[in-house]
């Protein structure tokens, strides 16, 4: 049918995604979207074919992070659908720009193996379904599909009968103007006058004062202002988990404010009596559920400022504003302090304190997570790109004090794990020239395993390092905690070396740290990428298991 040369529905679909200017694509085939597909890689699209459709999906999640840009991928219809139940949710809460151009099982038939009502699935996760059912329209709706993920920041999913897309388009083929060129251009909001004052008047109030910035001080690129702010009230700096490393080479920046704080961070955030989130919406964990500073005022600049968030009371007061320009209005309005809470032997406890000093039991010929970490931090060469993952390992790998925020990825506002790889993936994809290491847990790591094919057939630059307890580690402290049996936590130490190679990378199980500087001058001198397996113990624990599931004592 499509040898009479006429173009296609599908071809006039893949005109308009190209006229989005999208130059990458997370793809997995099926008969809804193969033609559309076809045809957007002929455009010069760069088209990623991923193994299972929620890395698809998680991999422009990452994508979107990095490039600033959205994220773009293709799923067929029905179970190419349905595989995107938890990446969906995933990019909606942490508000990332996608479209994903799914099929629709065709009009035409009474029946379709295939069918299923797309729209309730994809909106109840939060993301926005569009059905495409009017050819002429088509072009305008992608359009309108990409404006309505760039202002919403959320994915949008346009489902498309595949017979529809079949027909011959007729008529001429007209693209509307894409939609970062209908935009409409916005400056950043600066701050109103009186608002300003009087937050600036509770800062000169406040003795203990933090400035706390999350993503949106980062997309605002309000870093400096923020560290100009921290040094005129004379006090600290903190980030959220996702912002991470924006201040990592300021003396007073105590690391992550949430449950990834490190030991000092804890005590200093204790005496905080005034904590100013700068571009962060004070999400839940970001204060421990308002437990980190019990002492302290919340001032919130934001563009989008919010009293309540999560079911928590996050901030009585408010300073509506972009990051960058609320925080240098508040700056210039402050009064110069006579006492400033920071000193020299603060900056020096920040720098030379471990971020967790407990003492544990470990079995020999095991390793503790947070030497590993430590032996990473000093021989990671320092631009390549880093993505944290999720589960009980990511709180010791999130502590690298000296990497900055723009080298770091971590997306988990759903808090599923498995979504590492299809993230390294992603970012892999938006930074082509540098080398991206993952850091993973043994378990998160195998619910996607397949996509190590992926990556070898893609030749992306990946370096994986599994922190391999043999087990889903988070589970098992809770269940100890419990006094629980937890044979259905504990898995035993797959060899992930061994893995690797079968997928054509290279493997390689580490239990001697003193080989990291060689293992990273090999991969160095390589091609592709590998997997790093490191055996540590599962009786370390994170100081936030340790608080928030204390272990049984030791019978006598
Ligand atoms: C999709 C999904 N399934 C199950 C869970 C529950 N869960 C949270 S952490 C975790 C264990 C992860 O194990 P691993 O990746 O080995 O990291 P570890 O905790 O051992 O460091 C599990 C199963 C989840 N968060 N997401
Ligand atoms: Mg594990």
């Amino acid at each position: 049918m499509i040898h009479d040369g006429k173009p296609r529905v599908f071809d006039v679909l893949a005109k308009a995604f190209a006229q989005e200017g999208v130059g990458t694509c997370f793809a997995l085939l099926g008969d809804a979207n193969m033609n559309w597909a076809v045809r957007l890689a002929e455009s010069g699209c760069r088209m990623i074919y991923v193994r299972h459709e929620h890395c698809a999906v998680a991999a422009a999640m990452a994508y979107a992070r990095k490039a600033g840009d959205v994220g773009v991928a293709t799923v067929t219809c029905g179970p190419g659908v349905t595989q995107l139940t938890t990446a969906l949710p995933a990019a909606v809460r942490a508000r990332l720009p996608l479209v994903v151009f799914a099929g629709e099982a065709p009009l035409k038939s009474g029946w379709y193996n295939q069918e299923l009502d797309q729209g309730p699935l994809v909106t109840a996760t939060g993301a926005a379904y569009l059905r495409l059912h009017w050819p002429d329209r088509m072009p305008i709706a992608v359009r309108d599909a990409f404006l309505q993920a760039r202002t919403e920041r959320r994915p949008v999913v346009i489902g498309v009968p595949f017979d529809l897309q079949a027909r011959a388009w007729e008529g001429l083929i007209k693209l509307p103007a894409p939609s970062h060129e209908v935009l409409p251009r916005t400056s950043p909001m600066p701050p109103n006058a009186e608002d300003a004052a009087r937050a600036a008047q509770l800062v000169a109030s406040a003795r203990h004062v933090v400035v706390l910035a999350g993503l949106g001080a980062v997309e605002a690129a309000a870093g400096p202002a923020c560290r100009a702010l921290a040094a005129k009230t004379g006090g600290l700096l903190a980030t959220t988990l996702p912002a991470r490393g924006l201040f990592h080479d300021d003396p007073f920046c105590i690391g992550i404010s949430g449950s990834f704080t490190p030991e000092v961070g804890l005590e200093y955030l204790k005496e905080a009596d005034l904590v100013i989130a700068v571009g962060c919406s004070l999400a839940y964990h970001a204060g421990g559920g308002g437990q980190l500073w019990p002492k302290a005022k919340m001032l919130q600049v934001d563009i989008d400022p919010v009293a309540v968030n999560q079911g928590q009371e996050v901030a009585r007061h408010h300073l509506r504003a972009d990051a960058r320009l609320g925080v240098e209005a508040i700056t210039a309005a402050l009064p110069a302090r006579a006492a400033p809470w920071r000193n020299e032997a603060m900056a020096a406890r920040i720098r030379d304190s471990k971020p967790d000093s407990a003492a544990f039991e470990i079995e020999t010929g095991y390793l503790d997570p947070r030497d590993v970490v430590e032996a990473l931090e000093a021989s990671l060469p320092a631009d390549w790109e880093m993505v944290n993952s999720g589960g009980h390992c990511s709180w010791f790998f999130a502590q690298m004090p000296s990497r900055p925020q723009e080298k770091f990825l971590t997306i988990r506002e759903f808090g599923a794990i498995g979504n590492g790889i299809s993230f390294a993936m992603g970012v892999a994809a938006a930074r082509p020239d540098r080398t991206v290491v993952l850091f993973d847990g043994d378990g998160s790591l195998m619910m996607h395993i397949q996509e190590l094919e992926t990556i070898r057939r893609h030749g992306l630059r990946i370096l994986i390092v599994v922190m391999n307890d043999g087990a889903y580690g988070s589970e098992i402290h809770k269940l100890r905690s419990e006094g629980m049996r937890e044979d259905g936590a504990v898995f035993g130490y797959c060899d992930f070396a061994a893995i690797a190679r079968g997928f054509g990378l290279s493997g390689r199980t580490v239990m001697d740290l003193a080989k990291l500087p060689d293992l990273v001058r090999e991969f160095s001198e390589s091609e592709g990428a590998a997997v790093w397996d490191f055996r540590v113990s599962d009786k370390v624990l994170s100081p936030t298991i340790r608080r928030a599931h204390p272990q049984p004592a030791k019978a006598p």
